[in-house]
């Protein structure tokens, strides 16, 4: 069965995913998409024989679409997360879930209202090769006890602000970690180093983010956005018996390299388990628990303070 898909935000990951839906997925075709800029909407619609329409409630409303890829800016994710599931359609949802914990919880709320899962979040690096070799290392390696982690950009635009550097990008490692430990960040800390010269007056750069876990396991992430050289992701988890650490995949520019083949394995996998009526990816719970801890980190660079993590109780829906 092809699934047909309707895309909401034609920008640069938008347009990343329709290639890849087109190009690489198996069993995928993008029939309609969706822009608030409707050029950039039919330019993306005409490259793959899809049809633009007005507005993202249009695109989750249309009778021949059986998912919906969510991919505007993250203020507008909630509305078209919470659409889809009011339309009992699957839906995959680019970080952040939504902007704030609240919005979130409303979504994790609907979803199970729903009855099923619907929803699956954008968190691509449980599917990079080198952290899926590092949690199956784990399990041969004893207790967790520190790791050490770094995340590194070439630059970034005079827009992005101090909150962003967690908002928009420790949220990836933020993720990472809980699934890598199958459990909680529990508390959150940030320090700010010395700045590089290169950073705006609205933005900490670089930013080095404590974090302990409910066991215990003690984590420091270094967030620097502006470093010049390249995009270099770093992760070593240090154990009782030994240590594991990224492959080094020598000097890369982007994300989208980086990252590539964890996108494509991602968007495979996700067609497939909406063809078998099953999502296995990341769910609302994780975009959920991933805001809230998120939101204490915010609080604590702002504060100086250390902050604790403080999530609802995981609903059963969700697993354990
Ligand atoms: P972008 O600005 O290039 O594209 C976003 C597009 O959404 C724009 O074309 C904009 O016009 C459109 N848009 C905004 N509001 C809309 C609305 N209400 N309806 C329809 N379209 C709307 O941004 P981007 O870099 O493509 O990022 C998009 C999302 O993907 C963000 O949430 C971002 O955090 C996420 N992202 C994830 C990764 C990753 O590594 N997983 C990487 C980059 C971006
Ligand atoms: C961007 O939005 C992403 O999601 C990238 O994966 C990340 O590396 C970058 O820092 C973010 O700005």
């Amino acid at each position: 069965m092809t699934v047909h898909i309707g895309v909401v935000g034609t920008g640069m990951i938008g347009r990343d995913h329709i290639r890849r839906l087109t190009d690489v997925v198996a069993g995928a075709e993008v029939v309609a998409v969706t822009d608030v800029d409707a050029e950039l909407a039919r330019e993306a619609a005409a490259g793959v024989g899809a049809r633009a329409l007005p507005t993202g409630q249009d695109v989750i409303d249309d009778p021949g679409v059986d998912a919906v890829v969510v991919t505007s800016w993250g203020p507008t994710h909630a509305e078209y997360v919470l659409a889809a599931i009011a339309a009992g359609k699957y839906v995959f949802c680019e970080k952040p879930l939504a902007t704030t914990a609240a919005d979130c919880l409303r979504i994790v709320e609907a979803e199970q209202a729903s009855g099923r899962r619907l929803v699956q979040v954008g968190f691509m690096r449980r599917y990079d090769v080198g952290y899926q070799e590092m949690k199956q290392a784990l399990s041969g390696l004893g207790p967790v006890l520190l790791m050490h982690c770094a995340h590194r950009n070439p630059s970034v635009p005079t827009e992005y602000h101090s909150d962003m550097a967690i908002q928009d990008t420790a949220v990836h490692e933020i993720d990472i970690i809980r699934w890598l430990l199958d459990e909680e960040i529990a508390t959150a800390q940030v320090v700010v180093p010395k700045q590089t010269t290169r950073k705006f007056e609205h933005l900490r750069d670089p930013q080095v983010m404590l974090f302990d876990t409910e066991s215990g396991v003690r984590i420091d992430l270094e967030v620097f956005v502006n470093c010049q050289y390249g995009y270099d992701v770093r992760h070593e988890t240090v154990c009782e018996a030994g240590a594991v650490r990224l492959p080094d995949p020598g000097l890369l520019h982007s994300w989208k390299q980086r990252f590539g083949a964890a996108f494509d394995t991602e968007f495979t996998e996700w067609v497939s388990s909406v063809q078998a009526g099953n999502l296995v990816g990341p769910t609302a719970w994780d975009g959920y628990a991933v805001a809230v801890t998120s939101d204490a980190t915010v609080e604590a660079r702002r504060t100086g303070k250390t902050v604790s993590v403080r999530l609802k109780d995981r609903p059963a829906f969700y697993g354990s």
